[in-house]
């Protein structure tokens, strides 16, 4: 390796001084930076006060910006970035797939760069709290013919077949507008296939007769030799028009996957969590009493959008029966979750079944960085099954705290 240092001194007598100096600093920064990141993903983690019994919360987020690696943002030669200056700055790790392989807990992240760009990126820990570390490289992945402006949110489905899919948002500027509207978009699901998340087959992008279409999951399961898939329907790029709700279809293939029929089985409805929109968080996990699923629910207000987290079961035979659904939110922007680059927003794509019955539910605060939280099937069935349902009007909402108060009595009798 050329010693940068001494050629400078070669090439510059007279600046000799300068030189050391700038190398004292650059060692000293590089020095800095890697103590600090160090200290970072080394930072332990652990459950964050009470709780409700339903779930914990942590003390810390799992993943953020700045975990991701030196050598992904910093050029670390001194000749070619003598200030040590980040060239490749990242904004935001949020929005993950989640699944256990290999023995460890693997998250596909979503990164965004500071020039807005999200990429996939795959980080693992060891006990699926603490230590998360990107792997040396971001996912490089195949496009189709119709290149994507950007990609994000990937759902990941260890399927019955014996690939691992990661279904995610494909985003391209709207054909149809006018130049002088640099915003509008089409968002469509891309599919890509992997046995190790290294190297990705990228499958043609899922066709619906929906014009949008986002939060679209695979279920781990054939359904009568089909593939299923957990889809929404909308009919702009934010709002969900006359589409909305998680509509659910079968494709005879992943390799050119085409849903003619969307049922759906979770609609949005007036004055509740889900007014605005909703959609199928993470691949539903398997019960003996039914499917549970995490999804989002979004209502307008006057700060802006807000997302929050629900439950909800559906039937081990008949996918599109809704069993069990709690009233409300099962998770919402709490704290410091609730600032960031879209505040007031929680969202879930990722979350782990241990075969101990625990559930790490990876998710997203604010559009910037994301958390964990554990529960277990045996409390998540629980809650589902016992938390009343939305009466839809306060005095239903006053009657089920009735039901409590009163219980609570025969018991103290
Ligand atoms: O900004 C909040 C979320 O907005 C979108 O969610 P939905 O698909 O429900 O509209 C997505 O862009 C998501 O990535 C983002 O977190």
């Amino acid at each position: 390796m050329v010693d940068w240092f001494k050629l400078n001194q070669i090439i510059q007598p007279n600046k000799l001084q300068t030189t050391y100096i700038m190398k004292n600093e650059f060692e000293k920064r590089l020095k800095q930076l890697e103590e600090a990141y160090y200290q970072l993903i080394n930072k332990p983690n652990e459950i964050a006060g009470l709780g409700n019994g339903v779930f914990d919360r942590y003390k810390n987020p799992v993943l953020t910006a700045a975990h991701t690696p030196l050598f992904w943002r910093y050029d670390v030669n001194p000749s070619t970035n003598p200030y040590l200056m980040e060239r490749f700055g990242i904004n935001a790790a949020f929005n993950a797939g989640a699944i256990k392989f290999n023995d460890k807990y693997v998250m596909v992240v979503r990164v965004e760069g500071t020039d807005r760009k999200s990429f996939f990126a795959v980080a693992e820990s060891a006990d699926g709290i603490s230590n998360f570390t990107f792997w040396e490289y971001p996912i490089d992945m195949p496009e189709t013919d119709e290149p994507d402006t950007n990609v994000y949110d990937m759902r990941l489905t260890a399927h019955e077949d014996g690939w691992i899919y990661g279904l995610f948002c494909t985003e391209r500027r709207d054909p149809e507008a006018p130049a002088y509207d640099q915003s509008m978009a089409v968002a469509a699901c891309g599919i890509a296939r992997t046995k190790d998340l290294i190297k990705w087959e990228r499958l043609p992008d899922l066709v619906t007769k929906s014009p949008q279409q986002r939060n679209v999951v695979l279920h781990p399961e054939f359904v009568n030799g089909l593939y299923a898939l957990y889809t929404r329907p909308q009919d702009g790029f934010i709002s969900a028009g006359k589409g909305g709700g998680i509509g659910f279809g079968f494709t005879e293939s992943m390799e050119k996957a085409v849903v003619d029929l969307e049922t759906i089985i979770d609609n949005k409805n007036y004055h509740t969590v889900y007014e605005a929109k909703n959609g199928q968080g993470p691949t539903p996990i398997k019960t003996d009493k039914g499917w549970l699923h995490l999804a989002h629910g979004v209502r307008n207000t006057a700060a802006g959008l807000r997302y929050v987290l629900y439950l909800f079961m559906t039937d081990l035979h008949d996918l599109t029966k809704v069993l069990y659904k709690p009233a409300g939110y099962f998770l919402a922007p709490e704290g410091a979750e609730r600032v960031g680059d879209v505040s007031n927003v929680v969202f879930c794509n990722g979350w782990i079944k241990d075969d101990d019955g625990t559930v790490y539910i990876y998710y997203a605060s604010s559009d910037t960085r994301m958390h964990v939280a554990t529960s277990t099937v045996n409390k998540l069935v629980d809650y589902v099954m016992n938390t009343p349902a939305d009466g839809l009007r306060s005095a239903l909402s006053v009657k089920s705290i009735y039901r409590i108060i009163d219980g609570n009595k025969s018991q103290l009798k």
